[in-house]
């Protein structure tokens, strides 16, 4: 097989998954704009959803966040999905929104809201069950804000102790996804602020823990790709949030702010035999002010173009040029793979595959948009906290 033909068919496997809150209104904290026709439901936002998997292909499953997307009955949810051609992807826990939770979750002084944090992680469980989702996903807004506050070891303790606790709980096929966030919402210290640490607690905990690179969680000049390769190395890579970023953790498109960087994770992420079912490759973005639906096909694109020009990096010239020490040829291998329109390629992909070449204007063709407006009218818009 030619180099392309290999780049062709593993674009073609690529499974991008996309989160039900990119589909809500969302916004800063100064304010949320809400947009006309946004999904009102759990079910809405997957019908959105299914949208993104028509004309993309490479969006088949949608990550959930428990209590945004609580349902009565998650089988019929799970249904929903598949009769609009998705599934329902990782369930992400909620352990920050509670007035409870002011002075942590899981690492919080009190047992009794630690107790009420790993309950509400356990419920995320049964709902994995019911959904057939195999990834339980964790983020903690714990941390603390003055230097004395509370005692860090003490803290880290708590957590290893819940996460426990939750790992056991785990069943067949299922895992369990901690994300690193260096700061906010706490300022001082957070209590899973690297990937060093949430790497040890993986480690201890098993096989079934696995770390989650978010693009935007990390102190900018940060070199990620070095994180991934690490994390690769180590068997403990299990997914990603992308998102891209310019000051913070912006949630803005991925591979919009740096689609070098981008380029760069999927190179190690290709190099390091990641571009594989076991690596969840999801979003996790905000989109307050443009258009949602074709905001996320255009990060599905985004993603796909990072890493057709990772698979084209020319791997013999670049070893040959490493090997006898050659800088510059080095260098210029990795970026003339960088420097290649990839968009032509990616048309062909999509024509292979019988979809339209264009994804965002086969949306905007599709009629969809205007449908949702006319149709999602009355009742209450998904966004924050629903
Ligand atoms: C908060 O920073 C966050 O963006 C985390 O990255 C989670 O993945 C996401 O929210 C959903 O809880
Ligand atoms: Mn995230």
């Amino acid at each position: 097989m030619t180099e392309l033909a290999a780049a062709k068919t593993a674009l073609k496997t690529q499974a991008v998954e996309t989160p039900s809150w990119a589909y809500g209104n969302s916004g800063t904290r100064f304010k949320v704009f809400a947009q006309a026709g946004v999904p009102r439901n759990p079910y809405e936002k997957l019908d959105d959803a299914a949208k993104v998997h028509e004309f993309t292909g490479v969006a088949p499953t949608v990550a959930l966040h428990i209590p945004w997307d609580k349902v009565d009955d998650y089988a019929a949810l799970a249904k929903h999905a598949e009769q609009r051609g998705v599934r329902l992807g990782a369930i992400n826990s909620n352990t920050f929104q509670d007035d409870d939770y002011k002075l942590g979750s899981i690492c919080h002084p009190d047992a009794a809201v630690r107790r009420k944090a790993v309950d509400h992680l356990l419920e995320c469980v049964d709902i994995m069950d019911a959904t057939g989702s195999t990834d339980l996903k964790l983020w903690f807004a714990d941390g603390t804000n003055y230097p004395g506050q509370d005692d860090i070891r003490e803290r880290q303790d708590r957590l290893a102790e819940g996460l426990a606790e939750v790992y056991q709980r785990l069943g067949e096929g299922q895992r369990m996804l901690l994300e690193y966030k260096f700061f906010e919402p706490a300022f001082y210290t957070t209590d899973v602020p690297d990937w060093g640490t949430a790497y040890a607690h993986c480690l201890k905990l098993g096989p079934k823990a696995q770390v989650v690179v978010d693009t935007g969680h990390h102190a900018p000049g940060t070199n990620i790709e070095f994180i991934v390769a690490t994390l690769l190395r180590e068997g403990k890579l299990g997914a990603f949030d992308f998102n891209s970023r310019f000051y913070a953790d912006d949630d803005l498109m991925v591979g919009a702010a740096d689609p070098f960087q981008l380029f760069r994770i999927m190179y190690e992420v290709i190099r390091g035999g990641g571009f594989t079912p076991d690596v969840a490759f999801m979003l996790d973005q905000c989109h307050n002010i443009e258009a949602k639906i074709p905001a996320i096909i255009r990060s599905v694109m985004n993603v796909q173009e990072a890493t057709a020009k990772a698979l084209l990096v020319d791997g013999d010239a670049l070893s040959a040029a490493q090997a006898s020490g050659d800088v510059l040829e080095a260098n210029a291998v990795v970026m003339d793979a960088y420097n290649t329109d990839v968009r032509p390629l990616l048309r062909e992909v999509r024509e292979e595959l019988g979809l339209d070449p264009e994804p965002v204007s086969a949306y905007r063709r599709s009629g969809w948009g205007e449908k949702i407006v006319a149709e999602r009218v009355g009742g209450e818009q998904a966004g924050w906290g629903a």
